[in-house]
């Protein structure tokens, strides 16, 4: 029997141990999701504000062969700087790691490891869905399946609008997702607070989230929630704004030919050159927002144990 090449850091572990608030944070948005040296700036940035809210961060990656929760300062800096690395997820997790590679880990495989760690609260950027022409492509992320399977809460900012968002809404539908907008009525779309999709459920506070995460345990109902948590209001890039880039972007992903794991991070790429920058100032300001909030459920889920 292979035992799990399973690295906890020493921080994570004593926090855990200790039943302190840990948030688990993806590596994809390092590796794929942002360019250097923004990444990095970023991805302490992030982990700086999870701890400023009295939480334990545990970024996730495949380093070597092992599955690392909670990263030291020259493996995040590594990662960052660090070219071809692969993007993980369900499917091609084990495979790295039996070769001893390393990899960034995608929102499906960050809840993997978060929940292998025992951390049940995950914040990030934006997860994957069903990608725009999903009729035809089939392109629909497994970061749906994990949602639906494993028990983490994931705070995210909107599903993309890079993405069919009603067509995510109704997968995550038919999966059993319960996808909860943070605070308003409406499914936030990740560079936009607002869209013009009601979002299923709703919730007000940290401390409502962590009882409806406790209380599908106590269902015995596998897998997590989606939190929709919208973009500060002075860092959002209107709706009517952002849509003719996407649109664009879209276009000349098809044009070039961009398919499968290589769209996402296109897609955002070419984003980031269309809106000359905003898109990443954007994108940083939500994740940090959404790290707040991450924190602040991860407390309220220790309270009630
Ligand atoms: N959204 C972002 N930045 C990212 C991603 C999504 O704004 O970096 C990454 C996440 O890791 C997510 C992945 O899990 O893209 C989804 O990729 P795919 O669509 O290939 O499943
Ligand atoms: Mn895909």
């Amino acid at each position: 029997m292979t035992t799990l090449p399973l690295d906890i850091s020493p921080a994570v572990q004593s926090a855990l141990k200790a039943g302190r608030p840990v948030v688990a944070l993806e590596s994809t948005i390092i590796t794929h999701g942002m360019p250097w040296p923004q990444n990095l700036e970023t991805a302490r940035a992030i982990e700086a504000t999870v701890r400023d809210a009295g939480a334990e961060p545990a970024t996730i990656a495949v380093i070597d062969g092992r599955l690392c929760v909670g990263l030291g300062a020259d493996q995040l800096e590594a990662l960052a700087q660090a070219k071809h690395v692969a993007k993980l997820s369900r499917a091609d997790m084990a495979v790295c790691m039996a070769r001893g590679g390393t990899g960034a880990t995608t929102v499906a495989a960050t809840m993997i490891a978060a929940h292998l760690a025992g951390i049940e609260v995950f914040a990030t950027g934006g997860i994957g869905g069903v990608h725009r022409g999903a009729d035809q492509s089939f392109d629909i992320s497994a970061d749906l399946q994990e949602l639906s399977q494993t028990p983490v809460t994931v705070v995210a900012a909107g599903a993309k609008a890079i993405l069919d968002l009603p067509k995510t809404l109704e997968v995550l539908e038919t999966l059993g997702v319960p996808v909860i907008a943070y605070g308003q009525d409406t499914l936030p779309a990740f560079w936009s607070r607002g869209s013009t999709l009601k979002a299923p459920l709703r919730a007000d506070s940290p401390a409502e989230i962590a009882r409806a995460h406790q209380m599908r345990a106590a269902l015995g109902l596998p897998g997590g929630q989606l939190i929709a948590n919208p973009i500060p209001a002075e860092a959002e890039i209107p709706h009517a704004e952002i849509h003719p880039i996407i649109a664009r972007a879209t276009q000349d992903a098809e044009a070039h030919g961009i398919t499968g794991k290589a769209l996402t991070p296109y897609l955002l790429q070419r984003i980031f050159e269309l809106t000359e920058g905003r898109s990443l100032d954007a994108n940083i300001a939500l994740v940090l927002n959404n790290a707040l909030l991450g924190a602040q459920i991860a407390q309220e889920m220790t309270l009630l144990r």
